[in-house]
């Protein structure tokens, strides 16, 4: 986390600060999630089963959920929840399939006989890690396997821990998942970047997961791709005096119900909201089924921070680069505009996080721990290549070949100045090497 500039820390009063910092210390992750790596490395499902007898407490024969299994388990939803599942798929992949068509192949001649462009070249084997979690989050497998499919990869496979309700099988199947296994934790990860007997290995990893998920998702990048490192949800909320506290403290209490980390907080240049939506976040947890975790959260994570002046508010926004933005300012436009530093901003007082969460067809899957400094979320692109390629006829080669036989030379690399000379004067170098 990058420190906070002491001259806006002086522009800011905490109305309430957090209890914790939200970064601790991963070393004994990083030690147990590295020999879980290595045994499967080393011995493939053997090592698959006897972790998921260790951590999940069941006998696992055969990973892959058989056709038969899907089907059952798509039976088994609700209409109405079948309906939802769908009416989210839908929104998520045309949302996808725009932001598709935007990417564009390119073909350019930057001087006479030079020509230069790139290709966008689907990753072929995309491993979707879909979390267990407190709740079965329906909409998670449909925000990691939906924009797969729109990229158009060859083969998107589902991992999700044996523990998992039935209908998360259901949501990987109508999301396009072409082979679904049941295995957890950081062992599927290792089963997806190294391969094992069930398991294909692929290419990039993608998907929230717990602490050893991720901390796996990081050793074994390199090998693979993946798309980021996930740590607990957050949300902030900048307003002005135009924010109401009750729609405030129920957005912030939504996300802090999903876990005792999740990271929330307003930030405000009224002092009077500061107060109210503090008063009111008590409140509202007196009668909020979920605040057992929701309080825990806001005790520990939950800040208010009433700022000087615009500047400062926008300024502090952007340090924190919250993995879920709101903006509730009198014109909450042109407050966006003015922010750089988030994973997914909300705009305006109609537009709850929940909605991207579950249905409105932007990906849940957003940067976290100030991550939004340099990346967006999960899309489409996250599942494409932008590979160059370059041709050249001799005019290409008359413009290009002096100056990079020149760099060659200058940097004593002989090698490098033949093939740049062969092309442009072949007869001379052939008699040269002789
Ligand atoms: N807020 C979570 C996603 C989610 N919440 C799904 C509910 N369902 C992380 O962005
Ligand atoms: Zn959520």
């Amino acid at each position: 986390m990058t420190k906070l500039d002491p001259q806006l820390a002086s522009r800011l009063t905490y109305i309430k600060q957090p209890g914790r910092s939200a970064w601790s210390d991963n070393a004994p992750v990083e030690a147990t999630v590295k020999q879980i790596l290595d045994a499967v490395r080393q011995s493939g499902d053997a090592a698959l089963r006897d972790y998921s007898r260790q951590f999940d407490k069941v006998e696992i024969e055969t990973f892959e959920v058989s056709t038969r299994e899907r089907e059952e388990a798509v039976a088994a939803l609700d209409p109405q929840t079948r309906a939802d599942t769908e009416f989210a798929i839908e929104r998520v992949r045309s949302f996808a399939q725009a932001q598709r068509d935007t990417i564009l192949p390119l073909d350019v001649e930057p001087l006479p006989g030079l020509h230069l462009g790139h290709r966008i070249i689907p990753i072929a084997r995309v491993g979707a890690y879909v979390p267990g979690g407190r709740y079965p989050l329906l909409s998670a497998p449909i925000m990691t396997i939906v924009p797969a499919k729109v990229a158009g990869c060859d083969e998107v496979i589902a991992c999700l821990p044996p523990g998992a309700h039935q209908a998360m099988i259901a949501g990987c199947h109508l999301s396009g998942a072409d082979r679904i296994f049941r295995v957890g934790g950081a062992q599927a990860i290792a089963a997806m970047a190294f391969g094992t007997e069930s398991i294909p290995a692929v290419d990039k990893i993608v998907g929230p997961g717990n602490a050893y998920v991720n901390e796996a998702k990081r050793q074994v990048f390199g090998l693979v791709g993946i798309d980021q490192l996930a740590g607990p949800s957050e949300i902030f909320v900048v307003a002005d005096e135009t924010g109401d506290a009750i729609t405030i403290a129920v957005d912030l209490l939504a996300q802090a119900e999903h876990d005792v980390r999740t990271r929330v907080g307003l930030i405000t240049t009224d002092r009077a909201l500061a107060e109210a939506t503090l008063a009111e976040v008590e409140r509202q947890l007196g009668n909020l089924s979920t605040a057992g975790v929701a309080a825990e959260a806001w005790r520990d994570y939950g800040e208010i921070v009433l700022c000087a002046d615009e500047a400062a508010m926008l300024a502090y926004s952007d340090h924190i680069a919250a993995e879920h933005l709101e903006v509730h300012t009198s014109d909450a436009r042109a407050t966006a505009g003015k922010l750089r530093n988030y994973g997914s901003i909300f705009i305006g007082v109609a537009a709850s996080v929940v909605y991207s969460d579950k249905c409105c067809g932007t990906n849940h899957t957003l940067p976290t721990m100030a991550a939004g400094r340099y990346t967006g979320g999960l899309w489409v692109g996250s599942y494409l290549k932008t590979c160059t390629h370059q041709w050249l006829d001799e005019r290409g080669v008359a413009a290009v070949a002096p100056p990079a036989m020149r760099q060659s030379a200058s940097e004593g690399l002989e090698g490098h100045r033949r093939a740049a000379a062969l092309r442009l004067a072949p007869a001379q170098l052939l008699q040269e090497i002789g």
